[in-house]
């Protein structure tokens, strides 16, 4: 079936294809166009394979998938409770804590899971990415995940995509899900990583050369003899993180170590059946040969001399080879003292990171060193978990002062209980996960977050100095000696195979149609869903600015996760966490704007409160990338849901942009960056144009000033003809709703 379809695509396009093309052209919802699809252009259907949800925003998919009227879901699609889960003391101890304080979540989850055969994956089961690339991802599919971080599938050759859950429920509902055709980067990786290096430092050099926007709009896809060199998870490592550059999705090609991985994991027939088409897995031969003849961009890495890479802090893209971090650490001022060194989460939780991390702790031991840092490992799975317990690695770690906690997301979004005095200190720690916004992991804004391969972050941990170099640095042991840490060693796959007793997974019923779904009314996790109002038919005229976003503005600036996850299910609970991280311009400070009606200043959640009561909308103006980061729709119901009208911004990260189309909110653009300068504190605003709204056509902007003067500029939109009818409807799940 897909040789058929590729040799199809092939001829429509009319030359050899990257392993993307293959992929996409596969998976289309429709027939075969008569023309191929421009890339950066054309709006695509898919039909994905298959779904995934975590827990903090599976809550909102399932609302919304409760109100399409379906028995069961059109697609496979899984649940994985691992976000709400919070580490303090150890794994054990914060996964019964967990269990009961969330004990409402998780068993409307589990009983939506089995009313519509949704295989459910149970609180300490791990964390969606590693689960999935341990279960269901394989080469040449196609999946989407209401998490940003879906695109981990890509280490298996797998084209998956994270999106709001708008999209997720769609796909869910048994209908196409559209995506813009994505543009093409490739990275030629030659030669092979010695040392210290490992494939975190790829994706951390590669942040560093396209930054936090410079993958928006494009799949990444990676090859050449160094590609087939790594192993599939650290091949799910690169992917991962490139979220972190806004791509749509990373790949690599299939190869031996894809195949070594499936079967390692249980799933040697999906091997056999990938060796059979293994050239189909692959791009063509001419692609790899000329790459600059197929791809929008080509980047060249040498990983010969490739040195490890720390990133930071406060984004992901501040990228330093080791060599030089010293010097920064310095001339930047950074708190030298290293606090805490954390290790796993869905980026780097492989039998390979672990060996890696443990063989470093292992000549610590012996060495006479302890961690003077607080080190911190979370398994990214039950069968990590259980495996490396059994080869000794978790020891490994517990000797020199490790703290093993829950196979969950954790201090990696903010669920973390700190043992700290001052909540607001100045200080520095270092993980091996992908994001590290302001505030990202302890809810403090002077933590800098620096990210880095676990094997880099233990020798860190050990030394407790960020002014530390593993490679060329000595440390002084208990007995006073200097001592020096080798190069880390680590091992693929397990040699004595992968083990678990209870892997976590609960399968749904062959029928669930009599399962009842009880939402309290009181709840104050849980809220079913009002549908959102339709467009009025007219212009939008004189809303209020609630807010003037400046600088960086991600989702954790829209909606913060940390405390807030508790209200993922409950949209007006949550919506009080609206925009609290964002910068005002005007005054530069978080969560303190001006009321236009009482020209008082107070909170942005109460302030759009104010206006919505008072029958008013209102509009957020922001920067570049807005709404980068993480695929939470609230981050677009919030506004949605306190009346904001418009978000208008220098430009979009992708998902964010799209969760808002669905929402039935105005996501515009200035065509004119400079015009972002014009608005002012006091202006009341009106988008003109909305009675003839259509695909490519401008809209307008008047604001109207305090002091009586106007001024006005078009902006752009991104909306095809589908979208605008969302808007008109006031959501996609309203259209939806009508056509049933
Ligand atoms: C993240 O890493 O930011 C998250 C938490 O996994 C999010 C999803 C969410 O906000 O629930 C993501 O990356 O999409
Ligand atoms: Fe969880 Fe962190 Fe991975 Fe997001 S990036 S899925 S919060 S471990």
């Amino acid at each position: 079936m897909l040789p058929s379809k590729i040799e199809k695509a092939r001829k429509l396009v009319n030359r050899p294809l990257t392993l993307s093309e293959k992929i996409l052209y596969s998976h289309l919802w429709d027939e075969l166009p008569s023309k191929p699809f421009g890339r950066g252009e054309d709006y695509v259907n898919f039909g994905p394979d298959r779904v995934a949800m975590q827990d903090a925003t599976a809550q909102m998919a399932l609302l919304q998938f409760m109100t399409a009227g379906r028995n069961r879901t059109a697609v496979p699609s899984t649940v994985h409770c691992d976000h709400l889960i919070q580490a303090s003391v150890g794994a054990s101890a914060d996964l019964g804590i967990a269990l009961s304080q969330n004990k409402e979540v998780y068993d409307f989850l589990e009983s939506v899971s089995a009313k519509y055969g949704i295989g459910f994956w149970k609180p300490g089961a791990g964390i969606i990415h590693q689960v999935i690339l341990e279960n269901y991802a394989f080469p040449g599919g196609m999946m989407i995940g209401t998490d940003s971080h879906t695109v981990n599938a890509g280490g298996l050759g797998m084209i998956a995509i994270g999106v709001g859950g708008a999209d997720a429920m769609d796909v869910m509902a048994g209908m196409a899900w559209e995506l813009k055709m994505p543009k093409l980067i490739g990275v030629k990786l030659t030669g092979k990583m010695n040392g210290w290096t490992s494939a975190k430092d790829i994706i951390l050099k590669v942040a560093g050369i396209l930054t936090v926007k410079g993958g928006t709009g494009c799949i990444v896809e990676y090859f050449g003899d160094g590609a087939d060199s790594i192993s599939a998870t650290g091949k799910g490592t690169i992917c991962n993180m490139g979220a972190e550059i806004g791509a749509t999705t990373s790949i690599f090609g299939y190869d031996a170590k894809m195949s070594d991985y499936l079967k390692a994991t249980g799933r040697e027939e999906i091997a056999t059946l990938a060796n059979g088409i293994w050239a189909d897995l692959r791009a063509d031969e001419d692609v790899y040969k000329s790459p600059s003849t197929y791809f929008d961009q080509v980047i060249e890495i040498d990983l010969n001399t490739l040195e490890p890479y720390v990133n930071g802090p406060f984004t992901p893209d501040a990228a330093y080879p080791i060599s030089e971090f010293v010097k920064v650490v310095k001339e930047k001022g950074y708190p030298q003292k290293l606090e805490v060194g954390l290790i796993g989460s869905c980026t780097n939780s492989s039998y390979e990171d672990l060996t890696r991390a443990a063989s470093i702790a292992r000549q610590a031991t012996a060495k006479n060193l302890t961690a003077k840092a607080e080190f911190v490992i979370t398994p990214g799975s039950e069968l990590i978990r259980y495996t490396t317990e059994r080869d000794g690695l978790l020891g490994d770690f517990e000797k020199i002062g490790g703290v093993v906690m829950a196979n969950a997301c954790g201090p990696c979004i903010g669920q973390w209980k700190r043992h700290t005095d001052d909540p607001e200190k100045s200080n520095s720690i270092i993980t091996s996960f992908n994001r590290n916004f302001a505030k990202r992991n302890d809810g403090n804004p002077n933590t800098h977050s620096f990210v880095a391969s676990p094997e880099i972050v233990t020798a860190y941990a050990i030394s407790g100095d960020l002014c530390f170099n593993p490679l060329t640095d000595s440390l002084v042991n208990e007995a006073g000696e200097k001592v020096k840490l080798d190069e880390p060693k680590g091992i693929e796959l397990p040699v004595a195979g992968f083990d678990v007793k209870d892997a976590g997974y609960l399968a749904p019923p062959a029928d669930g149609s009599a399962i009842n779904i009880v939402v309290k009314p009181d709840s104050e996790r849980l809220q079913l869903l009002e549908p959102f109002g339709a467009w009025k038919g007219a212009d939008l005229l004189a809303l209020p600015l609630l807010i003037k976003a400046k600088g960086k503005c991600t989702t954790d600036h829209i909606s913060m996760a940390g405390p807030w996850l508790r209200f993922r299910g409950h949209l007006d609970n949550i919506s009080n966490n609206m925009l609290i991280g964002a910068l005002n311009f005007f005054n530069e400070k978080t969560n303190l704007i001006k009321n236009q009606l009482n020209g008082e200043y107070d909170t942005v959640p109460a302030t759009a409160r104010a206006y919505k009561a008072a029958g008013l909308g209102s509009i957020v103006v922001g920067d570049e990338n807005y709404g980068e980061g993480s695929s939470r729709e609230h981050a677009a119901m919030e506004p949605r849901h306190l009346g904001v009208r418009a978000i208008l911004v220098k430009s979009f990260a992708r998902i964010h942009e799209t969760n808002l189309k669905k929402q039935g909110m105005l996501a515009l653009t200035f065509a004119d960056k400079a015009d972002y300068e014009l608005i002012k504190e006091d202006d009341r605003i009106d988008i003109v144009g909305l009675t003839s709204f259509a695909p490519g056509k401008l809209l307008t902007i008047v604001l109207h000033h305090s002091d009586g003067t106007t001024e006005q500029f078009p902006v752009n939109h991104t909306y095809n003809q589908m979208q605008i009818d969302w808007f008109k409807a006031g959501g996609a799940l309203n259209l939806l709703r009508m056509s049933l």
